[in-house]
């Protein structure tokens, strides 16, 4: 049985709501998305093992030191504004983002005001920090670096029931409910161990994120199954076919845009050419990007993937046989969320 490697902190982020094309949506990526995958793995009798907490190095290999020092500080900073008592707001939330459409390649400062910083480094508005944020993010890369330290150490395969997700946030920026790239990190753990790795990403969002920070990297296969951006689906702008890395990352970045509605079939379809990429790519570990949304009963994206499914595929993954960290990614349908994990797991 795959261990589980667990936090309680993961549960200390709670975005509460999420402002989506300027309205208060209520959020879809909730602590007990956590608790009832948690609950399905203990009564299947996966064993638990404590998260063990990880210095910054491995995690400043992947990020930026300004993106992470910001998320470290951003709550209480907000918290020393006026916008609880004075504004109302109880969460981080952007305004102004200083792309380069606004910098037009002049020198820029760095913001001054509190509520001007959080777009330097969130790319949306769905994606809001308060209390606990950083620690639960925080505590996500903990346990992805744990299960690397696990199965190093000669476990053949472990489980980091991590949340909030990661696999959307990139070197210098963040967005897509993810702030920390737990996939990423476990990743690059993995290559400094010396190991080639392949990280197949099953979420049904492409992982704009994960392939950002391994672009024009060879030691590091990204590859990802997902619903067509092209079809009007977050990211929107990247997880097209035609991305293949850059560089010494030339080919070394595989896409599999799947249209909405479609199904097993046609997604086992996609996740079979993963597999087919990290045999051809000399993986010697792998990054399970495990996120369960693309089932029928999800309500973030239009993929009708069923438990059999999920079932198949942690199997294809399964069969490659090398020493795997799976890490939880989205996966909002809290009725079938811990028997879709159950079911992948199992089958693995
Ligand atoms: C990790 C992951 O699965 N991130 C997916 C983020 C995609 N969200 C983009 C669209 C959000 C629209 N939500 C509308 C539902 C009302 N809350
Ligand atoms: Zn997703």
């Amino acid at each position: 049985m795959i261990p589980v490697v667990w936090s309680d902190d993961v549960l200390r982020h709670d975005p509460r709501d999420e402002i989506w094309v300027g309205v208060r949506t209520d959020g879809t990526e909730v602590p007990r998305r956590a608790t009832v995958i948690r609950a399905a793995l203990a009564a299947a009798g996966h064993p638990e093992v404590p998260t063990t907490e990880h210095p910054d190095d491995v995690l400043l290999e992947v990020h930026e030191a300004g993106l992470v020092d910001w998320l470290r500080t951003a709550w209480d900073a907000w918290q020393d504004g006026p916008y609880g008592t004075l504004v109302g707001s109880d969460r981080v939330v952007p305004y102004v983002f200083p792309t380069p459409l606004m910098t037009s390649g002049m020198p820029w400062r760095y913001p001054a005001a509190t509520h001007a910083r959080a777009g330097v480094w969130c790319y949306d508005t769905m994606t809001v920090v308060g209390p606990g944020t950083w620690e639960a993010a925080r505590a996500a890369v903990d346990a992805g670096l744990t299960a690397v330290d696990l199965v190093l150490a000669g476990r053949h395969s472990v489980y980091a029931l991590t949340r909030p997700p990661g696999h959307h946030a990139a070197p210098a920026g963040f967005g897509g409910s993810c702030y920390l790239n737990t996939a990423a990190v476990a990743a690059q753990a993995f290559a400094r161990a010396g190991r080639r790795v392949a990280v197949l990403d099953v979420d049904a969002h492409h992982g704009n994120g994960t392939q950002a920070v391994f672009w024009d990297r060879a030691d590091v296969l990204y590859a990802s199954v997902h619903v067509d951006p092209g079809a009007g689906w977050f990211p929107h702008v990247l997880g097209y076919g035609d991305e293949r890395g850059a560089g010494a990352g030339a080919g070394s970045t595989v896409n599999v845009p799947l249209p909405p509605g479609t199904d097993d079939d046609g997604w086992l379809r996609g996740v079979r050419l993963l597999v087919e990429a990290a045999l051809r790519f000399d993986a010697e570990a792998v990054v399970l990007s495990l996120g369960l949304d693309a089932a029928a009963a999800d309500p973030e994206s239009p993929l009708l993937v069923s438990r059999d499914g999920y079932a198949r595929a942690g199997a294809l993954v399964g069969a490659l046989d090398l020493p795997t960290v799976v890490v939880q990614e989205g996966g909002y349908d809290l009725a079938s969320v811990g028997d879709l994990t159950v079911a992948a797991l199992s089958a693995f």
